[in-house]
């Protein structure tokens, strides 16, 4: 996250990262993911380089070098890239990671573990930019990785400040475009490398917090010019639904 601050312990309770099982000590997480429920996290598909047996989720963390209470290191049972993902066109870019346990109770919810809320079905954000928030342990400048969860609010923008930028391959049915617009660049908020896969909430109507987009990609951070690119998650709702519900046809 660049252009953002130290969020509070606690504050993003479905913030979770991705790391390779023989990450040495000291080292960044790989990706960013999102908690969605007690069994499943929405991430990106890029994130996803080798077998999913070598990777595993962090919940509950806040600083990368110290055992946090609350923090717990879980091996994934399985992951579900979207089969349509492109790693050309980066197109699609979200995968689904199944937590081992048995459906709906994989983790217990605590203070500083919880799941984002999704959007509603055919939910649309009223023409006034949402107030949304990023969050990461991406890079924060200059190549310096952040020890603690930094936290950046980014409005989303309309989708033609993409299309400009990125051309056909911002599409917008299935990617948002956020970033500050802002002429200040010490403060220009935007993801970065390291914290893909990670979450862009904005606060809906009562306050709630809705996994709206995933960090996905971008030209470069903090360019004014080059706004950031996120998945679409209201796109991915219908596969969302059939994927988590596949093992548990009975739930809901
Ligand atoms: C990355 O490399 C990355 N500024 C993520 C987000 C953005 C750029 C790069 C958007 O994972």
């Amino acid at each position: 996250i660049v252009g953002g601050y130290k969020s509070l312990r606690g504050d993003w309770p479905w913030q979770a990262s991705l790391w390779l099982k023989s990450q040495s000590k000291g080292s960044q997480p790989l990706c960013g993911a999102t908690l969605i429920n007690s069994c499943w996290l929405l991430t990106a598909a890029h994130c996803f380089k080798r077998d999913a047996s070598r990777y595993v989720v962090k919940l509950g963390d806040y600083h990368t070098e110290e055992q946090d209470d609350f923090e717990r290191v879980l091996p994934l049972e399985r992951v579900e890239v979207h089969r349509k993902y492109s790693n050309e066109s980066w197109e699609h870019d979200v995968a689904l990671i199944r937590l081992k346990g048995a459906e709906g109770k994989c983790v217990s919810f605590n203070p500083h573990t919880n799941a984002a809320c999704l959007p509603a079905p055919g939910s649309k954000w009223g023409k006034r930019p949402a107030s949304c928030v990023i969050t990461g342990w991406g890079v924060s400048g200059k190549m310096y990785h952040p020890r603690t969860l930094l936290q950046a609010w980014v409005p989303l923008l309309p989708t033609w400040q993409c299309k400009k930028r990125y051309g056909e391959r911002f599409t917008s049915h299935s990617m948002l475009c956020a970033g500050s617009m802002s002429s200040d660049h010490r403060h220009h908020a935007d993801s970065c490398q390291g914290d893909s896969g990670g979450p862009l909430v904005c606060q809906g109507e009562a306050g709630r917090w809705v996994l709206t987009g995933v960090i996905s990609w971008g030209h470069g951070c903090g360019d004014p010019s080059y706004p950031g690119v996120y998945s679409r998650v209201s796109r991915y709702l219908p596969w969302i639904e059939q994927v988590t519900h596949s093992t548990a046809p009975l739930q809901h």
